[in-house]
């Protein structure tokens, strides 16, 4: 079987949305978009097929400015602003949900916290590296018994003078096994979560990694597993404490996933298209037929209302006006949006389908990761039930 090798993917904008966008968005989206016709995807099948991480475009992706775009440039980060940063992760994602895993992570979940709530010498330690793609990093929130419910997490660190000895493990971690550091969250003796950066090397630390997925397959998943980690005090990271902590980040993280699912949506559609179009059964393309409109027809609408969902979010973004419930919504909207797209282009493409030929079986894959991590589609859907209510489901 041949593997995908041309891309002749075209952006849809059926409301014209790019109205909306100022010059500098379409500017660093048609790089990203440049770079993942070049860089992803004459290799995504391939790293997918053998459930191997591309991990040399860590250093790609911190060139075309992946990592933090909306950080401040003295900090390792883009200087742009939200929206910029939505863009840049749909582009990721229309290549693979693996690679804006990447830069999802490095990006909002490791260079966020330390810049949010670390010293200012953590800051100059790590975040110029991170954002150079130097160093590699995870985010540890998960735990082998406590995923939705990171609350109760059992991972601690126990007061040993000038160090902290940090016990535990947590689980799911995407870089995991090829990070530099880890951000962990873990309870002190008081019950207090607090964030810890833990150096790869450290004794006591190890990484092993998660095989056997079916989904996320070019994305490299492990465990962060500590066994009396003498983790100095330096390490913590001192403004933040509590559950807020971790929960930042993931607003950052969960705010791109919602621009990132709608590029693995376009390409579906785009696929599908393009494939109705050329593919005749019965004397007549398949886009003849009316069953295959209304698919069609229903993705580019699903694809508009999500476009303008993420348009609004990111300008409330902007004015820092964006609410982690109002996020939720626009997470678990569209990664769910896209999934059911991906289902109806696997059907219009057939039997090729289900081949690396095209990206539609791929991107179905991905997006059931998607679905579940960054909160869980019924976690989002319990959020939004809790803001328009009141009523706390959880406890
Ligand atoms: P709750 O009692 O509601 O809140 C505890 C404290 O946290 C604060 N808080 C938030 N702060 C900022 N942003 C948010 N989104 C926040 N949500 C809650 C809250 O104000 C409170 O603060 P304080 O000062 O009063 O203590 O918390 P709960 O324990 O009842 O949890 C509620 C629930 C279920 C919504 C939460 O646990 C949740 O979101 N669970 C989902 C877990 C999750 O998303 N895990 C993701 C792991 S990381 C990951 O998946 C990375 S994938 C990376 C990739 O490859 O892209
Ligand atoms: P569970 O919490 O056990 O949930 C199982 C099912 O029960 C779900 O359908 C859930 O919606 C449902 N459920 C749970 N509670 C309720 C409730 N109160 N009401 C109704 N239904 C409920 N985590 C990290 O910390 N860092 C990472 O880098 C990271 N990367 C990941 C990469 C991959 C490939 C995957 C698959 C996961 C990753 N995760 C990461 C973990 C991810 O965030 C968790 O898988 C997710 O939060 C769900 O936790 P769980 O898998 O333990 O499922």
């Amino acid at each position: 079987m041949s593997i995908r090798q041309e891309d002749r993917y075209t952006y849809h904008d059926y409301y014209q949305v790019d109205e909306l966008l100022e010059d500098d968005h379409l500017l660093a989206r048609q790089a990203v978009r440049d770079w993942v016709k070049q860089a992803v995807t004459p290799i995504i099948e391939d790293y997918a097929n053998r459930a191997e991480c591309p991990t040399h475009l860590f250093k790609e992706l911190a060139d075309i400015g992946a990592f933090g775009p909306s950080l401040p440039v003295e900090y390792g980060g883009g200087g742009m602003d939200e929206i910029a940063y939505g863009i840049i992760m749909q582009e990721l994602e229309r290549g693979d949900s693996g690679i804006r895993s990447m830069a999802s992570v490095q990006g909002s979940l490791v260079m966020y916290p330390i810049y949010a709530f670390g010293s200012e010498e953590q800051k100059k330690k790590y975040l110029p590296k991170l954002g150079s793609g130097d160093l590699i990093g995870c985010f540890g929130l998960t735990e082998p018994n406590h995923g939705s419910n990171p609350a109760g997490m059992e991972t601690n660190i126990r007061d040993d003078g000038d160090a902290y000895i940090l016990n535990g493990a947590k689980m799911w971690i995407t870089n995991s096994p090829v990070a530099d550091l880890a951000v962990v969250w873990a309870k002190n003796e008081m019950g207090k979560i607090k964030g810890l950066i833990v150096e790869k090397g450290t004794p006591g630390f190890s990484t092993p990694e998660i095989h056997g997925k079916w989904s996320l397959r070019a994305s490299i998943t492990g465990e962060l597993v500590f066994e009396d980690v003498r983790v100095p005090k330096s390490q913590v990271l001192p403004n933040v404490e509590g559950l807020k902590g971790p929960f930042s980040c993931l607003n950052k993280a969960r705010y791109g996933i919602a621009w990132g699912a709608i590029g693995a949506a376009l390409d579906c559609y785009d696929s599908a298209l393009r494939y109705s179009l050329e593919r005749k059964q019965f004397g007549r393309p398949l886009a003849g037929f009316q069953l295959t409109q209304k698919k069609l027809a229903e993705m580019i609408t699903e694809i508009t209302k999500a476009q303008l969902l993420v348009w609004r979010l990111g300008t409330l973004a902007n004015k820092g006006k964006a609410s982690p419930a109002q996020i939720s919504m626009a997470k678990r909207n569209n990664v769910h949006m896209a999934l059911e797209i991906a289902r109806e282009a696997r059907q219009i493409h057939g039997g090729m389908g289900i081949t690396n030929e095209y990206p539609v079986m791929r991107h179905m894959m991905n997006l059931e990761t998607v679905l579940t991590y960054e909160g869980t589609h019924d976690i989002h859907l319990l959020i939004t039930g809790h803001d328009v209510t009141g009523e706390n489901a959880f406890t």
